[in-house]
């Protein structure tokens, strides 16, 4: 979604070649590998380019559409200002907020989610045992992956998600609590501006995004982004969708 809604913005045409990374697992194809050895969603390719990931696409984006991004003209300070927001983004274990916020609504999926972990562990120890010598390494990332969320998924859900509520919070705070003009920074917008307004699409899906966690200003301003014309092409999720995640779409 990050990927998708910083192209919009930039005004690229591009092709969006949706990825089954739950049942079919298409992410662990050799072709896929080939692309990107991390066999993580996303990845884009330009050119005689490959970015195997969000924030390198964030980073790849601004550099090729400068006349887009605040980033371009901001002083040193901004662009440290920014680069901060960004990683403060990407420290935060944004899928313990989903899914713990998914087992509260659903209780079947506290039972269901760790089965399926266990299953994936089962296919990636079966996948390591076939697997090429240049993507050992990436499944046994993934296994040990996949084990990290099995311990974390199984602590006490309601004390595991106050402790991810309350650090969703201070992410929130560290941004500033007004955009200075159409956006974050003034009329262009940052890679911070691409990170948080995805990140209170999903805090909406999951019926986070009230008066506590974040500010008027900041909510009033998401709201009128997901108006706009390059949110909508994104096609970022302001709703969760049960039907959409099962049917892979
Ligand atoms: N930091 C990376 C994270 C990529 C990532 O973990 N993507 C997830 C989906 S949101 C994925 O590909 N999961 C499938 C897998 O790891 O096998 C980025 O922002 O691109």
């Amino acid at each position: 979604m990050i990927a998708r809604y910083a192209l919009s913005l930039s005004g690229q045409p591009f092709e969006s070649r949706v990825m089954d990374i739950h049942k079919k697992r298409e992410q662990l194809q050799p072709w896929y590998a080939a692309i990107n050895p991390a066999m993580t969603v996303p990845t884009l390719v330009h050119d005689d380019q490959v970015l195997g990931s969000s924030d390198l696409i964030l980073q790849y984006l601004v550099s090729n559409s400068p006349a887009v991004w605040f980033e371009t003209d901001a002083s040193e300070a901004e662009r440290v200002h920014v680069q901060r927001l960004v990683d403060l983004h990407y420290q935060f274990a944004v899928e313990r907020l989903t899914f713990n916020a998914i087992m509260q609504k659903l209780p079947p999926v506290r039972i269901m989610f760790p089965a399926l972990l266990r299953k994936a562990c089962r296919e990636l120890e079966q996948e390591l045992s076939q697997a090429s010598q240049d993507s050992v390494v990436a499944i046994r990332k993934k296994l040990e992956l996949n084990h990290e969320r099995l311990a974390y998924f199984s602590e006490p859900l309601t004390a595991r998600q106050a402790e991810q509520i309350d650090l969703a919070r201070q992410l929130v705070d560290a941004f500033p609590a007004s955009p200075q003009g159409q956006w974050l920074f003034g009329e262009l917008p940052s890679r911070a501006d691409v990170v948080l307004l995805v990140f209170l699409a999903r805090l909406n899906s999951v019926n986070l995004n009230t008066a506590s966690m974040v500010p008027p200003n900041l909510a009033a301003w998401f709201q009128q982004k997901t108006q706009t014309q390059a949110f909508v092409d994104a096609d970022v999720w302001v709703q969760f969708h049960p039907w959409r995640l099962v049917t892979h779409r």
